[in-house]
């Protein structure tokens, strides 16, 4: 499969990065989206993809600029390809999963598959989908057989907004394909992209690890929040604790704050239970529980720094999910915001990477959006909060109190410089 032609669908945090991989392996790229204004500007060789992405939009750019990558609204275009992927996106819509993006892509490559080709889904799934939702709807629409007529499997993505390019080249990857033929044409087709080992499975193994493997980070950090919610109780510092536990062998306590946002870990736990046969997963989704109310807790802190917040403009720190990214999906403080506006406060976000988002007002001007506050609350752990001028703060405030979700301020140094400083776990 060196230099095929390959196609991949949905121009997202996953499809791009995989399309501008196979490109600079040789590989002669069609990015197929729904939308028109991301095809336009990849063939402008721009990325569409904000945030900090070492060397995505020049390699991009780079492709665009050889032939190797073209972006286009046309399904049809599929049929020069060898090889299909579908990276498209696979939200949770109340309890269970929106495979309408899904479904779509689906049907759009079933009414041009041919014989011989190779369908690889990269989206997240929960277990038993390949069998119950994906191979049926291209068998029906191409009216041809999978393993017969064409190779199937899954290749769930491992990536991370911030190293996109770093984790398809480096992390260790699971393929589950329908049979050994389809198994080993995923393996051969990703060897020209991965340097990672590579395992081969079955289709709802490689669904499960996926989904499991986010589940178990979910409950890692739900754990976290819960020995912080003890240690504020107890007036000791989670960090400290985190820190000596881990020193014990084979110990290793996640990071407490203010919530799980992102596009996996906050549904991936419920996928998994979606497609576990009704075994209930009562720890999961506990652990899931567990996270969602952190939002909440850090609106309880924002009472105990101020009292009552109606009335008061509360500023907040980082809107999007992850440190130093732009990507907002899922992001904890959009429920935060909520919470703390539907009691009155006047919310202004802070956000170094994020240019804007509806019903939040948002600015990437520090003072602008700390002046007149009267609590700062640190809701994402941006690099440049760890060295916030408390002086400065202290000035342009109503009131000198702050919140702070991840642990990037130092308690002492706040309270010292006159602040009511109230910390998740501290
Ligand atoms: N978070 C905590 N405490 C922690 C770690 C994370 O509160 O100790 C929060 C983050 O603030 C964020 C959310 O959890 O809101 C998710 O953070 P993440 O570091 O897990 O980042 P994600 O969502 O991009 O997770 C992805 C996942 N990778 C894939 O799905 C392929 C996850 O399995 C990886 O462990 C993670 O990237 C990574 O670290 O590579």
């Amino acid at each position: 499969m060196s230099h095929d032609t390959i196609a991949v669908i949905g121009m997202g945090y996953v499809g791009i990065p995989v399309a501008v991989s196979f490109a600079r392996a040789g590989h002669t790229v069609i990015g197929i989206n729904r939308s028109r204004p991301k095809v336009d500007l990849i063939n402008e060789g721009v990325c569409p993809l904000k945030g900090d992405e070492p060397n995505l939009a020049a390699y991009l750019h780079e492709a665009v600029e050889n032939d190797m990558l073209t972006a286009t609204q046309d399904f049809a275009r599929i049929k020069d390809a060898k090889a299909i992927l579908v990276a498209v996106q696979t939200p949770f819509a109340g309890d269970v999963p929106d495979y309408s993006a899904l479904i779509s892509a689906l049907e759009n490559i079933g009414k041009h598959l041919g014989k011989g080709q190779l369908v690889v889904i990269e989206s997240t799934i929960a277990p038993g989908t390949m069998e119950g939702v994906v191979r049926p709807t291209l068998e029906r629409e191409s009216g041809l057989t999978a393993g017969d007529d064409f190779l199937l499997g899954n290749c769930p993505e491992r990536v991370m907004p911030g190293k996109l390019l770093y984790n398809i080249e480096h992390l260790d990857r699971v393929v589950g394909g329908i049979d050994e033929a389809s198994q080993d044409a995923i393996v051969t087709l990703y060897s020209s992209i991965l340097k990672g080992n590579v395992y081969k499975t079955d289709c709802v193994t490689a669904e499960v690890v996926k989904t499991a493997e986010n589940a178990y980070r979910d409950v890692e950090i739900a754990f976290a929040n819960e020995l912080a919610l003890l240690c504020e109780s107890l007036g000791i510092d989670v960090y400290t604790v985190r820190e000596l536990v881990n020193k014990s062998p084979y110990r290793n306590v996640h990071l407490p704050g203010t919530g799980v946002g992102g596009h996996c870990l906050p549904k991936d736990s419920l996928l998994l239970q979606y497609g576990s046969k009704g075994v209930p997963l009562d720890l999961m989704m506990l652990a899931r529980d567990i996270n969602k109310r952190m939002p909440h807790h850090t609106v309880e802190l924002v009472r105990k720094a101020i009292g009552d917040v109606g009335g008061k403009r509360i500023a907040v720190l980082g809107l999007s999910y992850l440190e130093d990214t732009d990507d907002v999906r899922n992001s904890p403080t959009l429920d935060l915001v909520s919470e703390l506006e539907k009691l009155g406060a006047a919310v202004m976000v802070h956000d170094p990477y994020v240019e804007s988002y509806p019903g939040i007002a948002l600015s990437s001007d520090l003072d602008e959006v700390v002046t007149g506050a009267h609590c700062v609350v640190i809701s994402t752990a941006h690099s440049e909060y760890a060295s916030l001028d408390l002086d400065t703060l202290n000035q342009k405030m109503a009131q000198a109190a702050i919140v702070d979700g991840r642990n990037a301020i130092d308690k002492e140094t706040a309270q010292a410089k006159g602040f009511v400083y109230y910390g998740i776990g501290k």
